[in-house]
């Protein structure tokens, strides 16, 4: 049977009416779910967290006003899953930058209801002969959301190969703020960081980052727990991870999101990413048989 049959969808992994699925463009399932703590959407295609939006508070999750759903290419905004690589491959140009679980087809796994009314979603995604031809390995990938007062994620590699796998990996998260110069972020103070618009100099992070301008910096051997404090929308937004020795800070500013096609002008004042993962030399090697947890916790506190 079609794992991608609507109806069955509908019928296998509706929650009590919580959930349903959609044909969107472009051949594109989106999965609409709610609760007493918000609504929200992904995408079968990627396991990409669109949007969530806690009841009483502004969207937590930026998506572009110019998103584009096309298949096979990753939507701007929500959380792209970057796996089985971070960035682009220097050896191989032709390979997709961030890797290619976020422009793939995944499947349902599960819906589950938690406690205090929070929902859980998992999908996994199956190697294809389309993803063995771009990585020759075998390895099994769940992810797991859970909707509830806080939007806790879990990513888990399973490595069923025969061979040692290296990966690098990410939650694109990218942040809804009220104003990219009005916010700042803390918890990385200290913490050494590669500036990818600076020749990819290490640095290292004097107190709070606050943006003015294009920023692109990759924190390394850092578990500490982040916030972006967002005086505009009176709120501080915790982004808290185990199993994650990186953090990405993004913004592109003016002239890289006019670049970028799928983003307003101006849209980079409404967003800012920070990335749980890991990459450089923070990389994972799986052994045959071994897991890896990648794992965040979003929580807002009101100001
Ligand atoms: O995470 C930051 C970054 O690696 C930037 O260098 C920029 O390329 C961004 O990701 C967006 O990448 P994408 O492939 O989604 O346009």
């Amino acid at each position: 049977m079609n794992p991608h049959n609507i109806e069955m969808l509908n019928k296998q992994f509706n929650l009590d009416g919580q959930l349903s699925f959609l044909e969107v463009a472009d051949e594109l399932i989106l999965i609409k779910f709610s609760n007493t703590h918000g609504r929200g959407s992904l995408t079968l295609q990627g396991a990409q967290l669109l949007g969530w939006e806690p009841w009483d508070q502004e969207p937590l999750i930026w998506l572009s006003a110019k998103a584009k759903y096309q298949k096979g290419k990753a939507i701007r905004g929500g959380i792209p899953i970057c796996w089985p690589w971070f960035g682009n491959v220097e050896s191989n140009s032709d390979l997709p930058a961030h890797g290619f679980a976020r422009n793939s087809l995944w499947q349902m796994k599960s819906v589950e209801q938690l406690p205090d009314d929070a929902i859980c979603i998992s999908l996994q995604l199956m190697q294809s002969e389309a993803s063995l031809k771009l990585w020759p390995y075998r390895c099994e990938l769940t992810i797991s959301y859970m909707f509830g007062k806080n939007l806790e994620i879990e990513l888990v590699s399973s490595n069923l190969d025969q061979s040692d796998i290296e990966l690098t990996e990410a939650f694109h998260t990218y942040f809804h703020v009220s104003h990219i110069e009005h916010i700042r972020i803390d918890g990385l103070d200290s913490v050494q960081y590669i500036d990818k618009l600076d020749q990819g100099k290490i640095k290292q992070q004097n107190g709070s980052i606050v943006f003015n301008g294009e920023t692109d910096r990759v924190y390394l051997n850092t578990l500490n727990k982040c916030y972006i404090d967002d005086p505009g929308f009176k709120r501080r937004i915790g982004i808290e991870k185990s199993g994650s020795l990186s953090t990405v800070i993004w913004n592109p500013w003016v002239e890289k999101a006019k670049k970028l096609g799928d983003m307003d002008i101006n849209g980079y004042r409404d967003m800012v990413c920070v990335e749980s993962g890991n990459m450089a030399s923070n990389s994972i090697t799986l052994k045959p048989g071994e897991q890896h947890k990648l794992h965040t916790i979003y929580s807002i506190e009101t100001l």
